[in-house]
């Protein structure tokens, strides 16, 4: 059923992208799996079945050929030693990591024998649990969710990365909808917002640096000193959780001065009284106690937003990781249309372009095969309190088994003192598909060896432009490897499956995902097809909300009994400075690393060299810690040890744990997350990971 017979190969080091390519070599059109925004297209290069080199796709415009360090590193990822090459089943305590190699058909077999052993007494006991550790929506959630919705196991709410900035753009703009992308080129203002482009949006980052040579003005905000503060001409290091105090002064100062386009305004959005009411209590003197910031940096920032055009910004992920997140983009996402910005090609706003895309995702998941169930909802991103959680009434059966395939929760989900407690639970039944021994496999019961993005047939659509991209497999599977798919497959077949969508191969699941037959032969020649959209999508409005305006105040919000306005929610832990945790920390990504995947991979790991945690000079002095020092950084959640660096990246009162590294390779065994809460934000159900109160201290 896959598209190769699991011929193995043996796995060994670095493919040297130096080597000489055979004049016989062939090259392979694919699609970058992993979440960033940018989904390049890629060029595999195949010499006698070897993959020898990974590069971008010159002829796809938004990969301009050039991939970002990470992922030039695939092949290295690919034939990595570590790689798992066999089915393996733990042999030693939970968590110990000691596992044996077994033979698929035992594998399959007893896992299939044990789910259906649980399923028949409660199948919402089975819970799957995955991201976006692949985008593709053949290896992400095709053949995966049939299995699921066959069986009826709990649903997941995919929630631990952009649910409140998603949502509460939707409320707003009525969809994950904005500019296009190649735009911001033309733009004289850009901000970027809560993104630190040079790291996680690469060649968005190469269209604002065009702008910058045209003469643009490039702002960051951000409460970290990125590199990509360092390039633009100005930066505000705002608190975090603060954007929407911003984003309302802002306002305030363009009603002030007058700096609106009251025709937009009138014809194009709702609510605007209501929120002119809101926005004249936010004078930019009480945003900056707020913000942490300058009265000047607020009002200049104002002036150039009204009185310059085309303006647009790129706001990103990083800023909605706190309580306020949802209502912190609901108001920046105003900001365009006050003052016309949308009118021009280069206006507007961008966070996530995947609204304009149309996938197929019945035809690819069937949640017709529930019939007439409806299981509850797990939300990912309280897996640590619900692994914990006894059977209840409300609640449902205690989880019983895990399905784990692209995450690696016990590194990346929060409060993980909690979910590993809830992972080691002698009871649980846990298989995880991995390329790796992640974390999260160390608690496994069976791991299962996926295959790579070379490996297998996907289709990828994008959140940072408007291009379908489908993935040809370059290599055959690496050791015994099998696609998620074919595992899902087997495991359905072995279950009593037999609706004949548990046959379908991968191939038929990218035509399928696609449902346009001619886009999919231009999509087998080129590897990618753009979706037609216009230049200037909100220029005379027509936004798809249900009003068809921009709605500044949400009817759908005020049904729901929240704030219809948008408005500065304060954090849940705002530190103190008498408090026990006068730091806030955050832990955005490091640029090496794709959330936790690439921490393995040697060269890259030499890039990043350990955790660490920046530091403010005035916090270091304060504590006696200088650069270097081994330092433990704790809540009453738990505690962390690394080492300190004292940066001018930081802010005082701001400490930044970076990357989100293995635990196993933490000094105490141990990452940023055993720190942060599972709280959840005021729109969308997603986790405060930037939201997290701490103390530091060195240690002896
Ligand atoms: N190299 C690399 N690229 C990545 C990733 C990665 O791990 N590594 N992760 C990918 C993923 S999963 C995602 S979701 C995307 C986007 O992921 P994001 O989380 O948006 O990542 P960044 O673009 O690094 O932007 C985060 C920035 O927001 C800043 N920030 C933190 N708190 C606040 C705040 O309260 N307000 C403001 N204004 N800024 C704040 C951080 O300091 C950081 O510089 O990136 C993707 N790209
Ligand atoms: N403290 C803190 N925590 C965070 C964040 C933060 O900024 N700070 N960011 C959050 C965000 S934005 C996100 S999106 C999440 C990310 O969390 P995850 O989606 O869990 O991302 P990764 O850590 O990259 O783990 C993905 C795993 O999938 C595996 N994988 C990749 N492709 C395949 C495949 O084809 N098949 C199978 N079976 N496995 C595959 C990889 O080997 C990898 O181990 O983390 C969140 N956690
Ligand atoms: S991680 Fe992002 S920038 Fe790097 S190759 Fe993939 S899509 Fe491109
Ligand atoms: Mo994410």
């Amino acid at each position: 059923m896959t598209d190769f017979t699991a011929e193995p190969l043996q796995a060994d080091t670095h493919a040297d992208s130096n080597v000489n390519v055979n004049a016989n070599a062939a090259q392979v059109l694919g699609a970058c799996p992993h979440d960033c925004p940018d989904t390049c297209a890629l060029i595999t290069t195949v010499d006698k079945g070897r993959a020898i080199k990974v590069q971008g796709n010159p002829a796809h415009k938004a990969t301009d050929g050039v991939l970002c360090t990470k992922v030039s590193r695939y092949a290295e990822r690919t034939y990595h030693p570590e790689r798992l090459l066999t089915p393996l089943k733990r042999s030693g305590p939970k968590g110990s990591g000691q596992f044996e190699p077994v033979s698929w058909d035992n594998a399959l077999d007893d896992i299939a024998h044990r789910l259906q052993a649980i399923a028949s007494q409660n199948p919402e006991a089975v819970v799957p649990y995955s991201y976006a550790g692949t985008m593709g929506h053949v290896q992400g959630e095709g053949m995966a969710a049939r299995f699921f919705h066959r069986l009826g196991a709990s649903l997941l709410d995919r929630t631990i990365c952009a649910s409140a900035g998603g949502e509460a753009l939707t409320y707003t703009l009525g969809g994950k909808v904005g500019m296009k992308v190649e735009f911001f080129a033309e733009s004289k203002l850009i901000l970027i917002w809560g993104s630190n482009s040079v790291g996680s949006n690469l060649h968005f980052w190469r269209l604002a640096q065009e702008a910058k040579r045209q003469g643009a003005k490039l702002v960051c905000i951000d409460p970290r000193k990125t590199e990509t503060a360092d390039k633009c001409q100005v930066h505000l290091a705002i608190r975090p959780g603060t954007d929407a105090a911003l984003a309302l002064a802002l306002m305030h100062e363009l009603i002030v001065n007058n700096w609106l386009d009251t025709d937009y305004i009138a014809q194009h959005t709702t609510g605007w009284d209501a929120l002119r009411v809101r926005a004249l209590q936010w004078p930019p003197e009480r945003a900056a106690q707020v913000c942490g910031i300058d009265v000047l940096q607020i009002t200049d920032l104002a002036r150039d937003w009204g009185t310059m055009q085309p303006t647009a910004i790129r706001l990103n992920y990083g800023m909605q990781r706190v309580r306020g997140g949802g209502n912190a983009v609901r108001a920046i996402a105003c900001l365009p249309a006050l003052t016309g910005a949308w009118r021009h090609r280069a206006g507007g706003l961008l966070l996530s372009s995947s609204g304009h895309f149309s996938v197929q995702k019945a035809a690819m998941q069937r949640p017709d095969l529930l019939g007439a169930r409806r299981p509850r909802t797990i939300n990912m991103s309280t897996i640590g309190d619900d692994l914990l959680r006894p059977a209840s009434q409300s609640f449902g059966p205690a989880i019983q088994a895990l399905l784990v395939y692209n995450s690696n929760p016990v590194a990346v989900a929060p409060e993980s003192g909690k979910v590993v407690q809830g992972f080691a639970r002698e009871d649980l039944f846990t298989v995880v598909l991995e390329h790796f021994q992640t974390d999260t496999a160390d608690y496994a019961d069976y791991i299962l060896p996926a295959t790579t993005q070379l490996e297998h047939w996907d289709l990828h659509t994008s959140y940072g432009h408007t291009d379908i991209l489908l993935n040809q497999p370059a290599i055959a599977p690496v050791g015994q490897a099998r696609t998620n798919t074919d595992i899902f497959r087997a495991l359905a077949q072995r279950m009593g499956f037999s609706e004949s969508c548990f046959d379908d191969d991968d191939l038929t699941l990218c035509r399928t995902a696609l449902g346009d037959a001619q886009g999919f032969a231009q999509l087998l020649e080129h590897g990618f097809v753009a979706v037609p959209m216009p230049d200037a999508p909100f220029a005379q409005g027509g936004f798809p909300t249900p009003s068809g305006r921009c709605e500044f105040f949400s009817p759908r919000l005020a049904a729901m009994g929240q704030d219809g306005l948008p408005d500065h929610i304060a954090n849940y832990e705002v530190p103190v400075k008498t408090d026990r945790f006068p730091l806030a920390m955050i832990s955005p990504p490091a640029r090496n690393f794709l959330n936790s995947s690439f921490v393995n991979v040697t060269s890259l790991r030499a890039v990043e060299v350990e955790p660490v945690l920046e530091m403010h000079t005035d916090d270091a002095l304060a504590r006696g810690i200088s650069s270097g020092d081994v330092v433990k950084v704790f809540n009453d959640r738990g505690e962390y040890h690394c080492k300190a660096k004292v940066s001018r990246r930081a802010r005082s009162g701001v400490v930044h744990g970076l990357g989100i590294w293995w635990r196993k390779f933490g000094l105490n065994g141990t990452n940023v997350n055993q720190l942060t809460s599972q709280h959840l934000t005021d729109i969308g159900r997603a986790p405060v990971f930037y939201d997290c109160a701490v103390q530091v201290a060195r240690l002896g």
